[in-house]
């Protein structure tokens, strides 16, 4: 591992989009300070978090400079920027535009759906969203749909965007691995879905 300097991340080891930038470090061999955020006594919340970062949400990158940078994917591309190798974004035009398009498809149509429902139910959120508990049933139906889909693409191949790990895989693995606590899980006839999360469990990066 290569300890990298420049910015510290803000980090919480129980959300799942700080996972995804602590996974992409991993992936690239790469380490860097972090400064821990406990979501249990809200300091995400408190005026001193939300002057940096008004979203109240990790995770975050400070640079020395003191910029702020907040939302995984922005965060994840400045580190691919920096430190290209291995590639996770794509190598070719048309390669980068399947993974974006891909990772648009993910979080808009899978991720949002497991969001909506732990935010929708959570008492965690009810301070800062209008819960409307019907909605994230007809979110948990419609997931399911989302599923059949998703379990179907991976029938033809082993990662999400292609025949590779990319962001994407990431992305869908950070939110996906929040899928027990929305009580959202997939069926057991998503075997092809099934295989993947296997597949990218078993990458030393899923276990950061
Ligand atoms: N779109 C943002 C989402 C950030 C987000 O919602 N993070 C969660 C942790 S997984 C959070 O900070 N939640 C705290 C809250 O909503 O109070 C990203 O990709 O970084």
């Amino acid at each position: 591992m290569q300890k990298i300097t420049g910015f510290k991340l803000y980090n919480n080891r129980n959300g799942s989009n700080p996972k995804r930038v602590r996974m992409f470090l991993a992936e690239k061999g790469l380490e860097v300070d972090f400064e821990p955020v406990s979501f249990a006594k809200l300091e995400h919340r408190s005026p001193e978090f939300r002057a940096k970062n008004p979203m109240a949400t990790l995770p975050m990158i400070e640079l020395d400079d003191g910029t702020i940078i907040t939302e995984s994917q922005a965060i994840c591309r400045y580190i691919e920027d920096l430190y290209p190798e291995p590639n996770l974004f794509g190598e070719t035009p048309l390669e980068r535009a399947q993974i974006e398009m891909w990772n648009r498809r993910i979080e808009f149509d899978v991720a949002n759906y497991i969001t909506m429902i732990m935010k929708h139910t959570g008492e965690f959120f009810a301070p800062v969203i209008t819960q409307v508990p019907e909605y994230a049933e007809a979110c948990r139906t419609d997931l399911m749909k989302k599923y059949d889909w998703l379990n179907e693409e991976l029938g033809t191949r082993d990662y999400i965007a292609g025949d590779r790990f990319t962001v994407v895989d990431i992305t869908a693995y950070g939110r996906i691995g929040m899928r027990d606590s929305a009580n959202a899980d997939w069926r057991k006839d998503h075997t092809n879905l099934q295989a993947w999360w296997d597949r990218i469990s078993a990458r030393p990066s899923a276990n950061v």
